[in-house]
């Protein structure tokens, strides 16, 4: 009996602590600005890869996922459906390489405050996160 109650503890701790997000910041907006990218690195101390599905905050109209690519002397960025993070590994979500796009912002980012966002993974399912919002520049 103790150890059937061992073992649904174990099946009902929850997979979230598989992902581990650290150094989530984005910028100060400028007046009127409507976007605004967030960055992250997602750590998966799983032994299965795990997929970024889908992100939101109450605070945009949408919350899209985007990565840089070179065009030429030109950067541009593309929309994609999800980010991998492999198997005990990360993804780190940098400036040049790929950020959450925070589309139709209701309100501007003011420095020093705290953005939430919910992440949504395949595997290891929802996670809150706050982005610390660093100054304009
Ligand atoms: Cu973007």
């Amino acid at each position: 009996m103790r150890y059937a109650l061992f073992l649904l503890a174990l099946l009902a701790t929850p997979a979230l602590a598989q992902i581990e997000i650290e150094n989530a910041w984005t910028r100060a907006t400028p007046p009127g600005a409507e976007t605004a990218a967030g960055y992250l690195t997602i750590r998966n101390k799983s032994s299965s890869p795990d997929h970024l599905i889908r992100a939101a905050s109450p605070l945009a109209a949408r919350v899209e996922m985007h990565v840089h690519l070179h065009d030429g002397d030109v950067m541009r960025m593309r929309q994609v459906q999800g980010y991998d993070i492999p198997a005990r590994g990360s993804l780190e979500l940098t400036p040049g390489v790929a950020h959450l796009m925070f589309v139709d912002i209701k309100r501007p980012f003011k420095q020093g405050e705290q953005i939430p966002v919910t992440l949504r993974f395949e595997r290891a399912g929802e996670m809150k996160v706050e982005l610390r919002v660093g100054r304009l520049n």
